[in-house]
C-alpha cells in the first residue's frame, strides 16, 4: 500500500497518473500548499525539501520525496513504464532529468510571472516565456515520428505531460506544435490519466488539447 501526498499541481499529478495507471491501492492525503500543510512537522518528516509529492510505501517504511524519484522508484517496484535494456534505461534518465531539470521548472516560472504576475517583471516574462517556447520545440522535435517520448509509453510522459496540460496558462498554442499537441490529445485519452489528473480533488475540466 502507498500513501501518496500530493496537491493538484502538474508534480503532484505525475504521480497520481502513475499509480492509477499501474491500478494499485493507495491512499491519498491532500496537501493544501496554499494554506501551508507543506510546512508542518508532520509533513518535513517525509518530505524534507518542503514541496508535494511525497510517497511513503508501507510495506517498507520509505519515505520518498522529488517526484521523479518516485516515478522511477514505482516503475521499478511495479515493473512497468520503465524499459529494462541498459541503452534504453539511459535514454529514459536522459528524458526524465530532462523533464525534471528544465520543463518542469522553466514552466513553472512562466506560471509564476506570466500567468499569476503579468506586468510586475517584464524581463522575466520574457525570459521565461521565450525557454517555455524552445522547450516545447524541443519535446516537438523528439515527437516527430514517434507515438511516445521513448520506444512505449512509459514515466518520462507520466513527467511531462501534466506540465504541459497547463498551456493556457503558459499563453501556448499547441497548434504551433504539432506533434506535442498530438501526444497531447492521445495521452488525454488514457482513463488513468483523466483519473489521476483530479487527485486529490476535482479543480476543474482536464484540458484534452
Ligand atoms: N522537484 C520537485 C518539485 C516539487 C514542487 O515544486 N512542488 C510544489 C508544487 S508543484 C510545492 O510543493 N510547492 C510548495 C512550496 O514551495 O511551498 C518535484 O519534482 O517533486
Amino acid at each position: 500500500m502507498i500513501d501518496l501526498y500530493t496537491w493538484t499541481t502538474p508534480n503532484g499529478r505525475k504521480v497520481s497518473i502513475m499509480l492509477e495507471e499501474l491500478g494499485i491501492d493507495y491512499t491519498v492525503h491532500a496537501i493544501n500548499i496554499g494554506q501551508g500543510d507543506q510546512k508542518t512537522p508532520e509533513f518535513l518528516a517525509i518530505s524534507p525539501n518542503n514541496k508535494i509529492p511525497a510517497i511513503v510505501d508501507q510495506e517498507n517504511g520509505l519515505t520518498l520525496m522529488e517526484s521523479g524519484a518516485i516515478l522511477i522508484y514505482l516503475a521499478e517496484k511495479y515493473g512497468k513504464f520503465i524499459p529494462t535494456d541498459p541503452l534504453k534505461r539511459a535514454e529514459a534518465n536522459e528524458w526524465l532529468m530532462w523533464q525534471m531539470g528544465g520543463l518542469g521548472p522553466m514552466l513553472g516560472q512562466t506560471h509564476h510571472y506570466v500567468h499569476f504576475n503579468p506586468g510586475n517583471a517584464p524581463y522575466a516574462e520574457e525570459r521565461f516565456l521565450t525557454e517555455t517556447k524552445r522547450l516545447y520545440s524541443v519535446l516537438d522535435k523528439r515527437l516527430e515520428g514517434r507515438e511516445y517520448i521513448l520506444d512505449e509509453y512509459s514515466i518520462v510522459d507520466m513527467a511531462c505531460w501534466p506540465w504541459i496540460s497547463r498551456y493556457e496558462w503558459q499563453t501556448i498554442d499547441l497548434a504551433d506544435y504539432p506533434n506535442v499537441h498530438r501526444w497531447f490529445q492521445q495521452i488525454a485519452q488514457r482513463s488513468a490519466v483523466q483519473a489521476g489528473y483530479h487527485v486529490p480533488k476535482k479543480v476543474g475540466e482536464m484540458p484534452t488539447g
